[in-house]
């Protein structure tokens, strides 16, 4: 072979090795400048958040003690505070967002709302949707009953025809005593303290709620209704973050790891659950 067409071909060579690198490196820039790379993997929720100072958090006032609307209209209530204590330690401003129940998770899925704190049960169907963090609290269903009908101790008592008990829409008592009454007729309200209503006025039989949220509204109103205490679930309460958001979820549950069972905790677990301090701010109808 000659020389010059041995230069030829290690040039070619050169060429095509230079071409070909040429070709890969703006595509990974054009990536990056286009966000594709972004699209193809989620940016953290807990780092555009604090890109933007602002951690938006949705919620369903209604649920005593967790969140409830005061008497001057500002959302209150035990995941309030941990939704401060959150802002806090990521340096942003807080804004709580209010939603029907049933309208966190497609307001998470669709980016309206960075976190879900809403007294929300860990499940395994709602965590094909969105992801949870740890448990933050544990509680579970229980009954409420008009006073008219006394001495109910178990579900069972009040699965007859006539009775109708009134859940929460999308909640998990709501899902629970569809599946457990046969008799009596399982009535939707779009809020807890509807049904609450509903029930202290007789129109209604009996109340499957969370325990938090019976204890609350049966203190306030012994002269109408009673809780059955008994727990008919086992619940735990989380965080939820769009689905696989993995590095939210660690940041978070660090984050749990340290508040929970901690000073400030167990401040809000007295204020919110024990001495109910708050209850004057709220009108519990
Ligand atoms: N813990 C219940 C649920 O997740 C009720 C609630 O949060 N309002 O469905």
């Amino acid at each position: 072979m000659r020389k010059s067409r041995v230069v030829a071909i290690l040039l070619a060579l050169v060429m095509a090795v230079t071409a070909a690198m040429a070709g890969c490196a703006p595509k990974t820039d054009k990536a990056a400048q286009t966000g594709q790379q972004s699209q193809a993997q989620p940016q953290s929720m807990i780092e555009r958040v604090r890109k933007k100072g602002e951690l938006v958090v949705g919620t369903a006032p209604g649920y005593y003690p967790f969140e409830m609307i005061d008497k001057k209209g500002n959302i209150i209530g035990f995941d309030i505070d941990i939704a401060k204590e959150i802002a806090d330690a990521l340096g942003v401003k807080l804004t709580v967002q209010r939603y029907g129940f049933d309208g966190l998770i497609p307001a998470l899925q669709t980016g309206n709302i960075d976190v879900i704190i809403a007294g929300m049960t860990i499940t395994a169907k709602r965590a094909l949707a969105v992801s949870f963090t740890n448990p933050y609290y544990a509680t579970g269903q229980v009954l409420m009953v008009n006073k008219n009908i006394p001495n109910v101790r178990s579900w069972q008592d009040l699965d007859k025809k006539g009775y109708t008990i009134g859940v929460s829409l999308g909640t998990t008592g709501a899902m629970l005593a569809k599946q457990l009454f046969k008799n009596a007729t399982v009535k939707d309200f779009d809020i807890f303290p509807d049904a609450c209503l509903a029930l202290s006025t007789g129109k209604i039989h009996g109340i499957v709620y969370d325990e938090p949220g019976v204890r609350v509204y049966a203190s306030q109103h012994p002269e109408s209704v009673y809780g059955v205490y008994e727990l008919m679930s086992v619940e735990n309460l989380g965080m939820a973050v769009q689905k696989d958001d993995f590095s939210s979820l660690q940041w978070l549950n660090s984050f749990l790891y340290s508040y929970k069972d901690g000073p400030a905790y167990k401040a809000a677990v007295r204020k919110w659950f024990e001495e109910m301090t708050w209850i004057p701010e709220v009108e519990i109808k």
